[in-house]
């Protein structure tokens, strides 16, 4: 049988130069001569990668929608999860949980450079005592988690090319934390290049282009193109709980979401939301908004001055449902935006990346932001939801992100708060906590394990409880 030849490496190269041509891209070939076949190989399977319409499209659409018009904006006011009879939900979603319906989903692709930490997040030693990392934390949750339900579900975990193979490593050195390797996935997500300010596509080197991960929003693809979305449905999981790599609070598995995912009648199943109350207009959080029927979430950077700072007659911020990232996801509607192309926007940012001039192969490693990065976002997805369900639950149960080395969001904020939560827990089982007679601050560090309780109403049933603990005390339960 003849098979059909593969096009040399002189009409690949053609192919190549008339499509960049197209879209005013041509520079990337420049140093083609001096190229060894390798290179030249590896060259010509970036660009043949490169989605060079939607990079155009994205250019035309330099200053975006969301910053242009903010007409007809009202705040969205979330079910708030403290205020309900919370039973029902908890019976549905332990239901949902049990039978095997749930896989949990991280997304840990991201650079991480403003913690300034080389490695993957993941792996950044995160709570306040023994210094476990955020994979270990979520590892133990999601492991007590299938304890509790008698359940399979899977953790799928979402790199990128640059943090890949050492997050690869650092599970199979921990042995996947118990939970076994066929039970962890790692899927890689995509990359897009980096910009100039004329729109012009950077090059890294000679041969390769400047390329990042493409934004969370990478995920939907991501879960599409490596057969996951499928599988999942094949396998009877329909509900994705989904949370970034940076929060040691967050609830991999929570039976009263998943319960309101599936039975609120505000819900349509599709996506629904945790929200947490935003205190301060600088608090880098997007929040939720609505214009008309349609929820989306308008990133903070995208909110004029006036939106943030705006209040309501009590004083409040007015846009303060501020997401902190966690969602559950319908897999069947994953699967409906999937099969639509996976056209979620692509947002800008202004940032440094090294490159070199393609006029004269000169290295830049830039000390000012030089380049555009472009990325899509997941809660993108929230708009064409049918119903968007957005939750609100409170901060110090939820939300202690490490973003930065030093200041808000960083390992001292966090590991206070992972503190004041397991003092808040343990005083509701009746442990006595020290704490500043004035700001009511806990005096002692505590560490709880998602092992020894997911919640304050499993402590309870921990047959270890101290009666008491005492100013600068540090323990580990
Ligand atoms: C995100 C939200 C913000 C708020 C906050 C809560 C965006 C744009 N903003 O802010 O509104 O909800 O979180 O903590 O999401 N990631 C990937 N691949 C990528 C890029 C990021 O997997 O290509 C992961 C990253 O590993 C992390 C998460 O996405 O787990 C968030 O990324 P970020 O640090 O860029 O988002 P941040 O903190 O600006």
């Amino acid at each position: 049988m003849a098979t059909a030849q593969q096009p040399s490496i002189d009409e690949r190269r053609s192919a190549a130069a008339d499509r960049l041509r197209a879209f005013g891209q041509q520079h990337l070939l420049a140093f083609w001569d001096r190229l060894t076949d390798a290179a030249r190989s590896n060259l010509l399977d970036e660009i043949d990668a490169l989605p060079l319409e939607l990079l155009q499209q994205a250019i035309a659409h330099r200053s975006s929608e969301a910053k242009s018009d903010r007409k007809g904006i009202v705040p969205v006011h979330p079910i708030v999860m403290d205020q309900l009879d919370t039973d029902p939900y908890v019976r549905a979603g332990s239901a949902v949980i049990a039978a095997n319906r749930v896989a949990a989903f991280t997304v840990a692709g991201g650079q991480g450079t403003r913690l300034g930490s080389d490695g993957p997040k993941g792996t950044f030693p995160a709570t306040p005592i023994l210094r476990k990392s955020l994979f270990e934390v979520f590892a133990e949750s999601i492991g007590a988690a299938r304890d509790r339900w008698s359940a399979r579900i899977p953790w799928l975990i979402m790199t990128s090319p640059l943090n890949h193979a050492e997050t690869s490593r650092f599970f199979a050195a921990h042995d996947w934390f118990g939970l076994g390797p066929g039970s962890v996935h790692l899927l890689v997500q995509g990359t897009l290049p980096s910009l100039d300010r004329a729109g012009r596509i950077l090059l890294a080197s000679e041969s390769t282009i400047a390329l990042n991960p493409d934004g969370h929003g990478g995920a939907l693809r991501a879960l599409d193109q490596t057969g996951w979305l499928d599988r999942l449905a094949h396998e009877g999981i329909d509900t994705l709980s989904y949370f970034q790599v940076d929060n040691p609070l967050c609830k991999p598995i929570d039976p009263l979401f998943i319960g309101l995912h599936h039975v609120h009648p505000d819900s349509s199943a599709e996506v629904s939301s945790k929200v947490v109350e935003k205190t301060s207009p600088t608090e880098k959080v997007g929040v939720f908004c609505q214009r008309g029927e349609s929820r989306f979430v308008m990133e903070y950077s995208d909110m004029s001055r006036e939106m943030t700072e705006a209040r309501d007659t009590s004083g409040a911020l007015l846009h303060r449902a501020g997401s902190i990232a966690v969602h559950v996801f319908g897999v069947s509607f994953l699967k409906r935006l999937a099969r639509d192309g996976h056209g979620l926007p692509l947002h800008q940012a202004s940032k440094k990346v090294p490159c070199i001039d393609p006029q004269t192969g000169l290295q830049t490693v830039p000390t000012e932001p030089n380049a555009i990065k472009l990325e899509s976002f997941i809660f993108d997805t929230v708009p064409a939801a049918k119903r968007a369900l957005v939750a609100q639950t409170t901060r110090v149960e939820e939300f202690a992100p490490i973003k930065n080395a030093i200041g808000d969001d960083s390992p001292a904020t966090s590991n206070a708060l992972q503190s004041e939560r397991a003092a808040q827990w343990l005083e509701r089982c009746g442990v006595q906590i020290a704490r500043d007679s004035k700001t009511g601050q806990c005096l002692a560090e505590i560490e709880l394990s998602p092992r020894t309780a997911l919640d304050a109403a499993t402590l309870a049933k921990c047959a270890t409880l101290p009666v008491s603990i005492s100013a600068g005390e540090r323990l580990a339960l």
